[in-house]
């Protein structure tokens, strides 16, 4: 037996080494059968160790073809950026400012659910955050040669500083009190960027369900079902942008090409800060919640106070452009004399006892 280790041993050596890649070749001439089977031991955890390496995920595996599907993603190449929107913008909205009766955790008026008007500028439930980058003051427009300006003007920056919310508006082309595009841009930053901005259309019509404007629970439809624009993603990478206005922090602003909506020159348009629930496809909010589930900002609507399902949202009525507002259009604006003075300074009739036509 003694006799034959030599041979098994250089045998053995050859085996492994041709099973081992960098494993040397050469056998120790002289080795026992004690060292034999270290030797084998060692080989045994190494291969074992190499198996259990080789059964690891490899980062480097998994994470190349990540790399090289972002390196693939063409860049978004812009051509055309907005300019500076003009001092004074043709259309004004006014809506409630809710600082002064946040500390009562209540909306200072501007609510009307049946009519698809909300001033929830709170968290749901205990009410106790009040947001006032959320808090629409004014809004305004204006087209130029190629943009259309937005302006929304809130009551503050937030209290951890910066706009913070989602901001845009909805825009009704044919006057039917349903809303045809939605655009929202989130956390705008300092200067003009489609980063965050987004531009939905409905494009079957169904927003509003059965009865525009008018709460009709429960909602049938798909609300906003088409992602138009998604941050530059669009054969027309330029479509719409937003940034904080450079001259006051708590203003943003947005620019979107006019040819978004046909060059439409006769529609109906109003502003929207929305955090809460943010799903277009829930829109018109008053036919997807009941006022029950919603809740309400109100304190006096003690049925339905505080908020619940729908918070954290704020939009205005809706003001004509390219004709006058009669007030008898779905969703329109009271009409004031003149309709774009100083904002009024008397207080608003009580919400939901009073006609609509009094109601911001
Ligand atoms: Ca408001
Ligand atoms: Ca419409
Ligand atoms: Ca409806
Ligand atoms: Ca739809």
């Amino acid at each position: 037996m003694k006799t034959k280790l030599p041979a098994l041993l250089a045998l053995l050596f050859l085996i492994l080494a041709c099973s081992m890649p960098g494993m040397t070749t050469s056998a120790p001439p002289d080795m026992n059968a004690t060292q034999l089977h270290e030797a084998e031991i060692r080989i045994a955890v190494a291969e074992t160790q190499t198996a259990l390496a080789l059964a690891q995920p490899q980062p480097n595996a998994t994470l190349v073809p990540a790399a090289d599907a972002a390196t693939a993603t063409p860049a978004i190449v812009h051509l055309t950026t907005p300019g500076e929107p003009p001092s004074f913008y043709e259309n004004w909205i006014t809506d409630r400012d809710s600082s002064s009766t946040a500390p009562q955790r209540a909306a200072n008026g501007g609510e009307n659910f049946d009519k698809n008007l909300y001033e929830r500028p709170f968290n749901a439930i205990t009410m106790d955050i009040y947001y006032p980058d959320l808090d629409i003051k004014y809004a305004r427009l204006d087209r130029g040669a190629t943009w259309v300006y937005l302006e929304i003007e809130t009551s503050n920056v937030r209290q951890s500083g910066g706009m913070l919310g989602n901001y845009g508006a909805e825009f009704d082309l044919d006057v039917d009190g349903r809303g045809d595009w939605l655009i929202l841009a989130s956390q705008p930053q300092a200067t003009w960027s489609t980063v965050g901005v987004r531009v939905w259309q409905d494009t079957n019509n169904d927003v509003g369900n059965d009865f525009s404007v008018s709460s009709d629970p429960p909602q049938k439809g798909n609300g906003y079902d088409l992602l138009f624009f998604d941050q530059g993603n669009n054969p027309d990478p330029d479509i719409a942008w937003a940034r904080v206005s450079p001259h006051n922090p708590n203003f943003i602003q947005i620019a979107f090409k006019h040819s978004l909506i046909a060059n439409d020159n006769t529609f109906m348009w109003g502003a929207w800060t929305d955090q809460g629930v943010f799903n277009p496809a829930f829109y018109d909010y008053n036919d997807h919640f009941t006022h029950a589930e919603a809740g309400s900002p109100l304190p006096g609507l003690s049925k339905y106070y505080p908020l619940k399902a729908l918070f954290e949202v704020d939009n205005t009525c809706r003001m004509s452009v390219g004709f006058t507002l009669t007030g008898d259009e779905a969703g329109s604006c009271p009409v004031y004399v003149p309709p774009t003075a100083v904002p009024p300074t008397h207080e608003p009739p009580t919400p939901e006892t009073t006609p609509t036509i009094g109601l911001y």
